[in-house]
């Protein structure tokens, strides 16, 4: 939320990185890791405020990035995500899990679309680094709690060692006269062993759409790993171009016919939260997973997927949790998308396949 600066902005300010230097699930930069006693002795929950550092962004539609490293001596497990925004000063939050940071700065340019000006621009992660999307925000969303007992793990025994918030700046006029904002997100965590982890796998492709042309841009992966995975969540992600996007679950039933069984349906351009999947039951290996997104481009010239908004993305997250064990060593299912992938290929092993724009499938 946007603050004045002020005394009492101030004496916050520091009240706040006190508090993060004792009670610290993680700290900026190299500084000392404290243990948070109270939470391991009791197993109780502590929040941790991820917030931008008082920022007063003066270009609009910038997309600010802040890291935190997570205490590399500790694993932790976050399980709820309390926002601290408002549609009037953010558009969306977007919090990262990062194998290293995309800079060693305390807050950076970072936005997908931004453009290759003069300006220092780098990605919430670092290149080639472990990435994941933990948390998303738009529109004055509430607050989100995991499923009892399960949670992201981070810290020590996880690639996730550094936290990256990611605010959309869409309007600045309010920063006009110097004020600053704390936009974020308070992290819930504990240090109690949970059994049940979170992970997110994100299907997605390539490709291109032709001139005033409606394309499906399709991608569909086989779970071949011995795991079963329990489906909370989703998130779709395309440009201005996206009119729905799908994500199912494909299983052959006894009869050898595949039963496609709906994970999300969306209108991409609603806002890019996670939503609740419409439906939890288990993902297990041998099932596919199968993800369409129609894509109506109204250009009278090519459109391909890539980072800007003259370039389209077609994108599901599922987020899911497993019951013990580790969570998928897959994390992408990426095709090449039209002209050459589609689920109606030969060789895809899809069958049955819904017809999604006229069914409520
Ligand atoms: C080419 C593409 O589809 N990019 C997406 C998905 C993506 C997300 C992550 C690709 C990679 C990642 O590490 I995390 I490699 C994309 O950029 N999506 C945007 C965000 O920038 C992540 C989105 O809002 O989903
Ligand atoms: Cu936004
Ligand atoms: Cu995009």
């Amino acid at each position: 939320m946007a603050r004045k600066m002020g005394i009492s902005a101030a004496l916050w300010y520091i009240l706040l990185v006190n508090l993060i230097s004792v009670y610290g699930l993680v700290d900026q930069g190299q500084g000392v890791y404290r243990k948070n006693s109270y939470d391991s002795a009791t197993g109780s929950t502590g929040s941790f405020p991820f917030l931008m550092p008082m920022v007063s962004p003066k270009t609009p539609d910038l997309y600010l990035c802040t890291p935190i490293k997570v205490d590399p001596t500790t694993t932790y497990y976050i399980v709820g995500f309390n926002p601290n925004a408002t549609m009037n000063t953010a558009h969306h939050m977007l919090l990262y899990g990062c194998g290293e940071p995309g800079t060693t700065k305390s807050t950076w340019n970072c936005g997908e679309m931004a453009q290759a000006t003069a300006e220092e621009k780098a990605s919430p992660c670092g290149p080639r680094s472990h990435s994941q999307i933990l948390y998303a925000w738009a529109r004055d969303a509430q607050k989100v709690i995991l499923p009892a007992g399960v949670g992201f793990k981070v810290g020590k025994d996880s690639p996730t060692k550094y936290l990256v918030l990611q605010v959309h700046y869409a309007h600045i006029d309010r920063f006009k006269d110097g004020s600053t904002d704390d936009s974020g997100v308070f992290l819930d965590y504990t240090e109690k062993p949970l059994q049940k982890l979170a992970g997110t796998l994100l299907l997605g492709t390539d490709g291109i759409i032709p001139a005033l042309q409606t394309e499906h841009m399709e991608s569909a992966c086989e779970i071949t790993e011995n795991k079963v995975l329990i489906p909370f969540a989703y998130r779709v992600h395309t440009h201005e171009m996206g009119k729905v996007v799908a994500g199912y679950r494909v299983r052959s039933n006894s009869e050898g016919i595949q039963e496609w069984v709906q994970l999300g349906k969306r209108d991409p351009l609603t806002p890019q939260m996670f939503y609740n999947v419409t439906n939890t039951e288990p993902i297990m290996s041998g099932d596919q997973l199968a993800i369409r997104c129609t894509i109506k481009n109204t250009r009278h010239r090519i459109t391909e997927i890539g980072p800007t908004n003259e370039d389209e993305m077609c994108n599901f997250y599922l987020m899911y949790y497993v019951e013990h064990g580790d969570t998928l060593d897959m994390k992408y299912c990426f095709s090449q998308g039209p002209p050459y992938y589609y689920w109606s290929n030969p060789d895809t092993g899809l069958h049955n396949i819904p017809n999604i724009e006229a069914s409520t499938l």
